[in-house]
């Protein structure tokens, strides 16, 4: 399966951009050069706390910002998001506080869970971000369930999961798919294909020509987008919800990019990446992809740029000093909003 056509740049004209992006285009661009520097940021500060052992886990999202950022840009306070592993920037960027979601990462008295969940698991109700269920695939089936339920209440909102490569071989995949083809339920299938399934690489994965072709089997529309360039992205989630909310049928994306990290920190690639496989991600980075088209067309120079990774590490370290100075959450806390009573009696006989 070959990825989208390589470019070197993005390829546009501002005149393009415009059209692609609508009148304020210039602020698009840049509000989304920030998130993405923070989302690098914040994946490399935390990657670096994994290995000195002060978190449990961290999956970084390197090389899939652009889809992040346009995902949490084009959306629609509506819209419902079902992540996998790497969606968190969604959450961000659509209004989820950064502090809240460091609390979530140290597993502190102020994460929203209270330690509950994995680092990198959040959920964020207040901007409709669903818990990610680490069950590969499953959140495709879910985000069709719950589009079933925005079409019986006409509710504007799109139900809009991400999911890798590699979950387009799981059960749910199908189940999900199946739904809302035959529902027509208002639900955007987003494919984030990153090439690597943990070692497996996509060409292992599935006999079908591309990602997006599945779709098609169901009945949807299935696209692939070069997933590294923003503009393309943003276009493409725009045009499709906007489909969506119109009352069209679900839609599937395949973005194509590049996995720029291990699949989480508990991995090492060396033992299966080749060895070129770096190489080539770093050069369809989509952050690097679109601060040169910013400073080719005379948006940024390297002051501002300095400005905004030196913005985006302060507000990280912030993040992170409040969060790990947090304490643990208190021992009785495990039973809270689990059981009705604080503590379940013992059983008849229990020692
Ligand atoms: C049902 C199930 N099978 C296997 C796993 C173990 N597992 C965790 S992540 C992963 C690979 C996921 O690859 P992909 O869907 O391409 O997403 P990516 O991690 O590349 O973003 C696997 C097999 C799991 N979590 N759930
Ligand atoms: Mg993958």
């Amino acid at each position: 399966m070959t990825p989208a056509a390589d470019t070197e740049r993005l390829p546009y004209t501002p005149d393009q951009v415009a059209e692609a992006l609508g009148r304020s285009w210039r602020t698009t661009l840049l509000t989304a050069h920030r998130w993405m520097v923070l989302g690098r940021t914040l994946d490399s500060r935390m990657q670096a706390l994994q290995r000195q052992g002060r978190v449990g886990f961290y999956g970084a999202a390197t090389g899939q910002e652009a889809v992040n950022v346009a995902a949490g840009l084009a959306t629609t306070p509506d819209d419902w998001i079902f992540p996998g592993l790497r969606e968190q920037l969604v959450a961000l960027v659509r209004g989820h506080d950064l502090v809240a979601y460091a609390h979530h990462l140290f597993g502190d008295a102020r994460d929203p869970a209270v330690g509950r969940n994995m680092p990198c698991h959040p959920s964020a109700r207040e901007v409709h971000y669903v818990s990610m269920s680490s069950v590969i695939g499953t959140q495709v089936s879910h985000a069709a369930g719950l589009a079933y339920g925005l079409r019986l209440r006409r509710d504007r909102g799109v139900a809009v999961a991400f999911f890798g490569d590699g979950a387009t071989s799981s059960n749910d995949f199908h189940a999900g798919m199946n739904l809302a083809g035959v529902f027509g339920l208002p639900v955007l299938f987003c494919c984030t294909n990153n090439q690597w399934a943990i070692s497996i690489p996509v060409d292992r994965q599935t006999a079908a020509p591309t990602l997006a072709s599945k779709a098609r089997e169901y009945g949807l529309d299935g696209r692939r987008v070069d997933g590294t360039d923003l503009v393309a992205v943003y276009r493409a989630l725009a045009e499709s919800l906007a489909r969506i909310r119109a009352g069209g049928p679900a839609e599937m994306i395949e973005f194509v990019l590049y996995r720029m990290t291990p699949h989480s920190s508990s991995d090492d690639p060396g033992r299966y990446q080749p060895g070129d496989w770096a190489a080539r991600a770093r050069a369809h980075d989509p952050l690097d992809r679109l601060e040169r088209w910013l400073r080719e067309n005379g948006m940024m120079d390297d002051a501002a740029s300095a400005r905004v990774r030196a913005d985006a590490d302060d507000t990280v370290r912030a993040a992170i000093r409040t969060a790990e100075s947090t304490p643990a959450p208190a021992p009785s806390t495990l039973t809270e909003g689990v059981f009705r009573d604080s503590a379940p009696a013992p059983l008849a006989g229990d020692p």
